[in-house]
């Protein structure tokens, strides 16, 4: 089964790779705004323990033909793939093209899908390891058992892989403790300016950063199995060693906005404090910053902070303006916690983005719960007036996604509503569950509305990234789609 060659050889080549862009569903090919920081983490953990080994980053921000001839002419001996439940099509079918171009290599997946659908990936396709959870321990134990320093890949805990016909799946790993002990992501893997940036953005060369790992909080939609693998599902950083990365990201790479990708920054305030000021004393006044909040959990000397430090733009997970749908999908957050949490944020001169989520669906003592087009319009409504007052600038307005992993997932299969039995090959932006007594065409309606309503906003509060222009078009095309439907029923 493993290439017993490889193992011997001690210098061989790593590629470490997104899959290639969807060539049906163009309009999701978004994600190459700036490098995949998990892959650029293993990249680090590697270089640490095995520096003779060569590594390569490769974007493959490509259709798969393209994408298959660059990996065989890259020509690795492991190439190591990040997959989500987004792009799982994708890397399936890339990793089948390249095990037949490439026989003798041997193929790694990691990430959200890895962990939670391993077993569907190692049916599906010709991967040989599939990494579940956390990567950077795993990952280095699998080169040694490569290298023949480790006789059997059962001894790797936290991976399932195939052994003669059956799959096997080790002890789950446990996560990290000390998560200061990673190095920073290896950036010189990549060319940082060639990289957009997120959609909303002041300055350029834009990086982004983690400053914590996973979320206390379980919502009922969210699908984040790599951080939940086991406890503690919230780990920090030291302010300290946050500061560090920031001095090196500026110092050496020249990066002018900085956007923390952690789930949120102010679950533990007395941290996040600690870490403005250690990021104040660096004395970057030219340099921006964005974060993610929840929205339960601001105040005056939080957003204080976040103002001094440099913060332009939060992020809240808003998701419904219904206090019954907020409570029944486990959201921890109360309305007037919103309106309270922008007014403070506003006072500090923060732009703001609210995440919102349509159609919502959750399950209460046995039986199933879903959003009325009533309660979506009254959502959509309690957006529009947040945006009046002028404490909103920013909405993204998406359908409940029943991701792999997440409670709405097994609600949705429960009650039979998956429109298809393979939902994991469902593009995000189409409408993936049918809700008794809700016709598609007036899900279909309410979202357009959002989307005007979300395009307008940002066209009026600026900071465009006018290098994201494609995907803006893809998004008013997008937004044709709708209309052609209603106008057509209209003419009828
Ligand atoms: C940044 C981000 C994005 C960026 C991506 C930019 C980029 N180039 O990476 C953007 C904005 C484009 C984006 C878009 C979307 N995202 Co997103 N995103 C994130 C976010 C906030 C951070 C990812 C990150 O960098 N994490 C930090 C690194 C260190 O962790 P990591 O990537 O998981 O890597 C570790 C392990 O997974 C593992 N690993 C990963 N890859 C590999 C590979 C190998 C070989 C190995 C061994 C290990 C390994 O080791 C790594 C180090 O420990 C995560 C949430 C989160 N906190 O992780 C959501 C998340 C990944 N996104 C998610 C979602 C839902 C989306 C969207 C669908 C949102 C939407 N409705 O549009 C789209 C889909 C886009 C698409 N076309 O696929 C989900 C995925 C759910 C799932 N089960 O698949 C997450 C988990 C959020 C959530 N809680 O639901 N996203
Ligand atoms: S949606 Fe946000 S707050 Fe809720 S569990 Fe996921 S990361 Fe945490």
């Amino acid at each position: 089964m493993i290439k017993k060659k490889m193992m011997k050889e001690k210098n061989f080549k790593i590629v470490f790779t997104p899959p290639p862009n969807n060539q049906k569903f163009k309009d999701r090919n978004f994600m190459h705004l700036l490098p995949n920081l998990g892959l650029l983490y293993l990249i680090s953990e590697t270089k640490k323990y095995f520096p003779d080994i060569s590594t390569e980053y490769f974007e493959g921000k490509c259709f798969m033909k393209e994408y298959a001839e660059e990996i065989v002419r890259k020509n690795p001996d492991v190439l190591a793939i990040s997959i989500s439940f987004f792009n799982s099509t994708e890397a399936i079918a890339a990793i089948n093209e390249i095990k037949k171009r490439m026989k003798k290599i041997f193929i790694v997946a990691g990430g959200p899908y890895a962990t939670t659908s391993p077993e569907l990936i190692l049916l599906k396709s010709k991967v040989d390891v599939c990494v579940l959870g956390e990567g950077e321990r795993t990952f280095v134990e699998i080169l040694r058992f490569l290298k023949g320093e480790s006789s059997s890949l059962s001894h790797v805990d936290g991976i399932a892989f195939r052994k003669n016909s059956e799959i096997i799946r080790t002890p789950k790993r446990a996560l990290e403790e000390n998560i200061n002990r990673y190095p920073f992501p290896y950036w010189d893997a990549v060319e940082i300016k060639d990289y957009p940036g997120y959609f909303y953005q002041k300055k350029r060369p834009e990086m982004f950063i983690t400053s914590s790992r996973g979320c206390p909080f379980n919502c009922n939609f969210c699908s984040n199995p790599v951080w939940k693998l086991s406890m503690p599902w919230k780990r920090f950083r030291s302010p300290k060693n946050i500061r560090e990365e920031i001095r090196t990201l500026v110092g050496k790479y020249g990066i002018k906005e900085i956007y923390d990708w952690a789930d949120e920054f102010n679950i533990d305030l007395e941290w996040a404090e600690k870490v403005s000021r250690e990021i104040r004393h660096l004395g970057l006044d030219s340099v921006v910053f964005k974060c993610m909040l929840h929205a339960s959990r601001v105040n005056e000397k939080l957003a204080n902070s976040l103002e001094r430090m440099g913060t332009w733009f939060v992020h809240l997970g808003i998701e419904s303006g219904n206090q019954e749908t907020l409570n029944g999908i486990g959201k921890n957050l109360r309305i007037s916690q919103v309106r309270n949490a922008c007014r403070i944020l506003k006072r500090h001169k923060m732009k703001i983005g609210g995440f919102f989520m349509l159609y919502h669906v959750w399950e209460k003592d046995g039986s199933l719960h879903y959003e009325t087009t009533e309660q979506v319009n009254n959502t959509l409504s309690f957006a529009e007036k947040l945006m009046r007052e002028g404490l909103l600038d920013y909405i993204t307005w998406g359908f409940l996604i029943p991701t792999p992993g997440s409670r709405a997932y097994e609600t949705c299969k429960k009650f039979n509503l998956l429109k298809n039995r393979n939902a994991e090959e469902y593009h995000y932006d189409e409408i993936l569950y049918s809700l008794p007594g809700v016709p598609e065409s007036e899900m279909r309606n309410v979202k357009f509305r959002g989307m005007i309503l979300e395009g307008i906003n940002a066209l009026k509060h600026g900071n465009l990234n006018l290098k994201q222009i494609r995907y803006i078009f893809q998004r008013v095309r997008k937004m044709a789609d709708y209309l052609k439907p209603l106008i057509e029923n209209k003419n009828k």
